[in-house]
């Protein structure tokens, strides 16, 4: 075998070797679950091959969340803190203020952070709540930062709506395969879902669409998950991959832990199947090692929310982040090193 066939397979984004079209929307479940399959060793070179190829030189994506509407969800989602099915003492809280949430995100500019992803516990917005939501993108836009908003279900119109008002992304999950999907939330289906990402492409949005790993989901699941993303007319242009946050009085409180290798295999043929996407290691950091995070990031993660909360559940303390990225060298281009630089050097 010469050395550029070699080359040509341990570059490859299919199993079989054929690098002729990377990025595919017929993933056989088969095929992931051979990647799944592979030696740990030989899956991470994989990955991180298609991550030099594709993203070379991008450094870290670095993106801020806040919940601008907390709590009192109406649907049923068995993982989450903010449905009204939780047995949480979390308090529901009205929308906030236009004012308030461009305090927060100016706050997060004047750190370095890039994208301000701004999520709503609702199942879908109301019309006057929307008119709100645009303006805080406008808002935010215009502090010049990239924007993302979460708020449930949407209609053709509502996704066009807040692409007239200039959103960069819009953030909904499928977080598991079709089969699992009924075990996790019975409110809505997963075509529900899907319909919305439609509009949302269709409206010309960005779409930034991932799932869950570590809810009681098998490995067959997690392929069916990655199958389902990998096979969407368009990959999302961002993935996020979360660690189950087990949060006392949801339905999911009492999973157990996937091993961590698992997860790294998640990450690794996400990167492998939807090359151009960026993938995100997303909620659960802070329960995870420098070297579990390290590894992530080899393995072609290549985003991550900073600030000390998600939505609801906490995240790593920033300034352990920024000393986290400084120590790897994550910074890049895009990622305003020099903030992250000056900060960790105080
Ligand atoms: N209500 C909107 C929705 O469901 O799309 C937006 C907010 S919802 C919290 C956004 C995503 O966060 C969910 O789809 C899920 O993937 C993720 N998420 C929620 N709770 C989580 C948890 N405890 N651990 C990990 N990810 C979680
Ligand atoms: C995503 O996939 N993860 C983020 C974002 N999209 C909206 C949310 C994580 C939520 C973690 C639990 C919490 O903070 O309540
Ligand atoms: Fe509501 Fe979203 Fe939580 Fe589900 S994940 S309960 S839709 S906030």
């Amino acid at each position: 075998m010469s050395i550029g066939t070699i080359e040509l397979s341990a570059y490859s984004s299919s199993p079989s070797g054929d690098d002729t079209a990377p990025v595919r929307h017929d993933w056989t479940r088969e095929q992931i679950a051979l990647l799944f399959d592979l030696p740990f060793d030989d899956l991470l070179y994989r990955a991180h091959s298609i991550q030099r190829r594709y993203h070379a030189g991008r450094g870290l994506q670095i993106s801020q969340l806040l919940a601008i509407k907390t709590g009192g969800c109406p649907e049923d989602c068995g993982y989450c803190s903010q449905s009204v099915h939780a047995e949480t003492d979390l308090k529901a809280s009205a929308l906030m203020s236009v004012d308030a949430v461009l305090q927060a995100a100016a706050q997060a500019k004047a750190t370095g952070v890039q994208r301000f992803c701004m999520g709503a516990a609702w199942r879908s917005p109301r019309e006057r709540d929307l008119d709100r939501v645009c303006t805080m993108v406008e808002g935010v836009k215009a502090l010049g930062l990239e924007t993302c908003v979460t708020l449930g279900m949407l209609t053709a119109t509502q996704a066009q709506r807040l692409a007239n008002s200039g959103l960069d992304y819009y953030n909904h999950n499928i977080d598991t395969s079709p089969e699992y999907y009924p075990s996790l939330t019975t409110t809505r289906t997963l075509q529900e879902r899907l319909d919305t990402l439609e509009h949302v492409r269709n409206a010309g949005l960005k779409v930034c669409c991932g799932g869950i790993v570590g809810m009681g989901e098998s490995r067959e699941d997690r392929v069916g998950m990655l199958q389902t993303l990998a096979n969407l007319p368009e990959h999302p242009e961002s993935v996020p991959v979360n660690s189950l946050i087990r949060v006392e009085g949801a339905r999911l409180a009492h999973e157990r832990d996937v091993d961590v290798l698992e997860f790294v295999r998640t990450i690794s043929v996400a990167r492998i199947i939807m090359p151009i996407s960026v993938i995100r290691l997303s909620a659960g950091r802070e329960h995870m090692s420098d070297e579990l995070q390290a590894l992530c990031l080899f393995a072609g993660a290549g985003s991550v929310f900073i600030g000390e909360k998600l939505l609801t559940a906490s995240n790593p303390a920033p300034n352990i982040d920024r000393e986290l990225i400084n120590r790897l060298g994550a910074t890049g281009q895009e990622s305003s090193p020099i903030q992250w630089v000056a900060k960790s050097q105080q």
